[in-house]
């Protein structure tokens, strides 16, 4: 028995390389977060300084959104997460997934890792929040179980505009749609998977948006394949290896610290997260 998952959810977690569903929020608590979002993106329609705000919401928005850093720190989620990682544990990215309804946005197969630089480790952990109802419908996310056991695939790029991985990238071996399991959520749940896993999610053909928050967890024993070392916010544990520049959570909305530690982040994150394309890849603006 874990701090939070019993040890058979562990074991599924090992075996098939995800979770789902777990209870994490009440309704009431996810509607009042959902608010909260949408506050922010009336809020900033216009975007902030020289990007959009979906810029923000698709990567790190953990550096320059405090609700999403406080999201990410809740002690229910951290203790599931140590339940699998250990007790030291830093936040690598807080994404924001959001499908309009009835629209044709989609995720294709891909292995989270392909493209992160942190080569093909166990320690790394994506949770998944509904703040909507995410269902087959709506577009939720399909998941080839066991499938972390193989090592990275190879991957293409798509550069599909309709997709909303960066670089359209899709794995390229073929994936027996028959075996997907789908991660449908209720608000307020989440699923956790594996770096490895293959995953990917469908339009949305429902009436409401689609609204997910993907939190990438990481340990400090992490290492970096380019000399350049990543950053990462310590929410639990301590980080005695060194090998991640740690950073603190924001104090204010998009304010002018936040925003520079965004930029430098971002700046040194890039040519890791565009290695290999053929084009130029949007970080991120669909
Ligand atoms: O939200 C989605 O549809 C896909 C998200 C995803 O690929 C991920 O969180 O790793």
């Amino acid at each position: 028995m874990g701090k939070h998952l019993t040890l058979e959810q562990i074991i599924t977690y090992q075996e098939q390389g995800y979770l789902l569903p777990l209870d994490l929020f009440s309704l009431t608590e996810a509607l009042d977060y959902r608010k909260e979002i949408e506050n922010i993106e009336a809020q900033y329609k216009d975007g902030v300084g020289e990007y959009p705000l979906n810029q923000f919401f698709r990567i790190n928005g953990q550096i320059v959104i405090p609700l999403l850093a406080q999201i990410a720190q809740t002690p229910k989620l951290l203790d599931a997460v140590e339940d699998i990682l250990g007790p030291d544990l830093l936040i690598w990215s807080c994404e924001l997934f959001i499908k309009e309804a009835g629209t044709d946005k989609t995720v294709s197969w891909h292995q989270d890792l392909t493209y992160w630089g942190m080569g093909e480790t166990d320690d790394e952990i994506t949770a998944w929040i509904a703040f909507s109802d995410v269902s087959k419908e709506a577009g939720c996310m399909r998941f080839i179980p066991g499938s972390h056991k193989q090592r990275i695939v190879p991957h293409y790029d798509t550069f599909n505009e309709d997709n909303l991985l960066s670089r359209g990238q899709e794995i390229a071996v073929d994936v027996n749609e028959d075996d997907a399991v789908y991660d449908e959520l209720k608000p307020g749940q989440m699923s956790l998977h594996h770096g490895r896993l293959f995953h990917a999610s469908g339009p949305n053909k429902s009436s409401d948006r689609r609204i997910g928050m993907a939190i990438r967890f990481v340990t400090p024993g992490i290492e970096h394949s380019s000399e350049n070392k990543d950053f990462g916010m310590l929410v639990r544990g301590t980080d005695k290896q060194g090998n991640w520049i740690n950073v603190a959570p924001p104090v204010q909305l998009f304010g002018a610290n936040e925003l520079k530690l965004y930029n430098e982040i971002l700046t040194q994150q890039s040519s890791t997260l565009t290695a290999g394309a053929e084009q130029t890849v949007g970080l991120y603006n669909k």
